[in-house]
């Protein structure tokens, strides 16, 4: 018999088990908890020992890394968004609740400065990625409003080369009709589907409404602490 209440079916980029409200809780009450900035590396050698599981947030400049994390933690001001070039060419540390390090990589796709210095934050993201035996998960951030483009297969090629798990997150989701942001998901789901470190769930966020940010805390926390 057919339940006028049913959930409709999932849709394929929210495939397998979603997380339970106790999950989604003990993940809020974790990023509720004292998150602080503890350090920038602009090279390998001034990196923090890997004495904690860390997540790293990837993608182009202006995708929303900074916000994101800034929304994820609910302080406006921990990772500075976009105003602050400098901070931006380094690989950021943010300590969360003692327990986990939230990472804040460098943008690729710079439009405004050098090729060579381009291309040396792009190999300090490289080598980082390639090298950090605590790094559990990247979060690669793409703007919901344009998909992948070729800067960004770049990156997961890299990815997938490095064999490092990754999930694709969709930022600025508040740009897009719900049912739109869906459709960008599966979209982007499909895209990456052949993708062997590719973590089979995409997530739509807004940093700014708050959208998905329940789900990608849970995310963090059950790729941390897997
Ligand atoms: N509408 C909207 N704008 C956003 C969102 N996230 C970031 N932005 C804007 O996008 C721009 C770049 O964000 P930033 O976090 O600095 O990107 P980053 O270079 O990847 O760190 C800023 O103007 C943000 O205010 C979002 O969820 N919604
Ligand atoms: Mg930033």
């Amino acid at each position: 018999m057919s339940d006028p209440e049913a959930a409709p079916p999932p849709s394929p980029s929210t495939p397998g088990p979603v997380f339970d409200a106790a999950e989604l809780e003990a993940a809020r009450v974790i990023f509720a908890r004292q998150a602080e900035f503890m350090m920038g590396a602009a090279a390998m050698d001034g990196l923090p020992a890997p004495d904690l599981p860390e997540v790293a947030f990837a993608g182009r400049s202006n995708v929303g890394k900074s916000s994101l994390i800034n929304a994820l933690v609910s302080r406006h001001r921990l990772a500075r968004a976009s105003t602050e070039p400098g901070r931006t060419r380094e690989v950021n540390f943010f300590v969360l609740d003692e327990r986990l390090r939230l990472v804040d990589l460098p943008g690729y796709g710079f439009a405004k400065v050098s090729r060579g210095t381009a291309r040396k934050f792009q190999d300090l993201g490289r080598a980082y990625l390639r090298g950090r035996p605590n790094l559990k998960r990247v979060y690669l951030l793409i703007d919901a409003r344009h998909g992948l483009k070729p800067p960004d297969a770049e990156a997961l090629d890299a990815l997938d080369k490095a064999a490092v798990s990754y999930q694709i997150v969709l930022t600025k989701a508040d740009k897009l009709k719900a049912g739109e942001a869906r459709a960008a998901a599966d979209a982007t789901l499909a895209a990456i589907s052949r993708r062997p470190a590719a973590y089979p769930r995409v997530l739509a966020t807004s940093a700014e409404k708050g959208d998905g940010l329940p789900e990608l805390r849970a995310e963090i926390i059950a790729a941390a602490f897997a």
